[in-house]
């Protein structure tokens, strides 16, 4: 069986970057590649590498299962499944711990940028991250995982780590690839057009999250940082903030960016900004009526429940045949 591996974490409400980066990729590689399964978890235990509040974390465990049906995933091909209730994820990760060297997990950029974040301890757990991510995608032999920019560089490591165990114990991972989207690799905050948009930022200001109103979608959109020379053009170095606006612009109505300038070169920033905001809230309208619906009905037990049952058969098999492979055990 050919499969794709993709999980989010559940660090907060979903925004238009996840959405655009990975969730739209996910449900568009399903139409593509019908003879894939695909395994799409919530990354709960990836959420507690920072401080969570537990009702929260609950919370946003079922929000994002939500989303993601919501979203458009075919139920069938998917197995949709909450990370830690499949305990061989925890299982692979420790046995994959000694399959990544400190020196890789140092060089991770991730890990530099949100521990330099961090008000309180630094959490072993995120230094660790890319391994249990590694495990994550090595346990279902994912042939591809779709990806943001940002989730590069661990990937490259899981893909390391896999050469390495093959090396060591025969080929026994299937190596994967990374799927980044061209246009929507990495969508950028809206108030910092140097960072990217992110579901843990405390600024609400520099994201439109998936449940937001039309009213407020338009609000942000508005005041989105652009520059001040007025021109609609497309270039991501000199003019970020109106580049990343052009480029959410071209994602949502499969155009691209040149073609979004051409339809708005006599316009104004206030002009574009205003079809910007419309277009957004036209794209996510019937995917809010969804996500109502599946929050406020018992439907989500039984596909969480079906998409474990699933997944899990195979992700033990796997675990127990990679600690034989390691010599690992006495019985079996
Ligand atoms: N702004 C973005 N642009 C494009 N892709 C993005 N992704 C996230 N933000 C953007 C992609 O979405 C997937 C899920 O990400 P994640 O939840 O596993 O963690 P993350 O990359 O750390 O996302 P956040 O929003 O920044 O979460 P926090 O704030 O908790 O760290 C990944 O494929 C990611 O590339």
């Amino acid at each position: 069986m050919k499969t794709i591996v993709s999980g989010i974490q559940p660090t907060g409400e979903l925004n238009i970057g996840t959405y655009l980066g990975s969730i739209r990729n996910f449900v568009a590689l399903q139409k593509s590649h019908p003879d894939h399964h695909f395994f799409l978890f919530i990354a709960d235990t990836h959420a507690l590498t920072v401080p969570q509040d537990p009702v929260q974390l609950r919370k946003a465990i079922k929000s994002l299962a939500a989303m993601y049906v919501a979203c458009g995933i075919n139920l069938e091909q998917t197995s949709l499944f909450v990370q830690s209730e499949i305990t061989a994820h925890q299982e692979m990760d420790v046995l994959l711990q000694s399959f990544a060297y400190m020196g890789e997990l140092e060089r991770m950029t991730q890990y530099k940028d949100k521990a330099q974040k961090q008000t309180e301890g630094i959490r072993a757990s995120l230094f660790t991250y890319p391994v249990l991510m590694a495990g994550d995608i090595l346990l279902y032999d994912a042939e591809y995982v779709p990806v943001g920019d940002d989730q590069k560089q661990h990937l490259e490591l899981t893909r390391t780590i896999a050469e390495r165990v093959n090396h060591q114990v025969g080929d026994f991972f299937t190596v994967p690839k990374p799927l980044i989207p061209e246009l929507t690799a990495r969508v950028m905050s809206l108030q910092n057009p140097d960072q990217k948009m992110s579901k843990s930022d405390p600024n609400v200001k520099s994201k439109i999250l998936l449940t937001d109103s039309e009213a407020i979608i338009k609000k942000r959109i508005r005041s989105a940082v652009t520059d001040s020379d007025g021109i609609i053009e497309y270039n991501p170095a000199s003019k970020k903030g109106l580049s990343n606006l052009i480029q959410i612009y071209a994602a949502l109505e499969e155009t691209t960016p040149e073609q979004v300038v051409e339809t708005f070169k006599e316009a104004n920033y206030q002009t574009f900004k205003e079809a910007l905001g419309e277009i957004i809230a036209t794209h996510l309208a019937p995917i809010q009526a969804r996500y109502e619906r599946l929050m406020n009905s018992n439907e989500l037990t039984e596909i969480l429940d079906r998409g474990k049952a699933d997944a899990e058969t195979l992700a033990i098999k796997k675990v127990q045949r990679f600690k034989k492979k390691l010599g690992l055990g006495f019985k079996r």
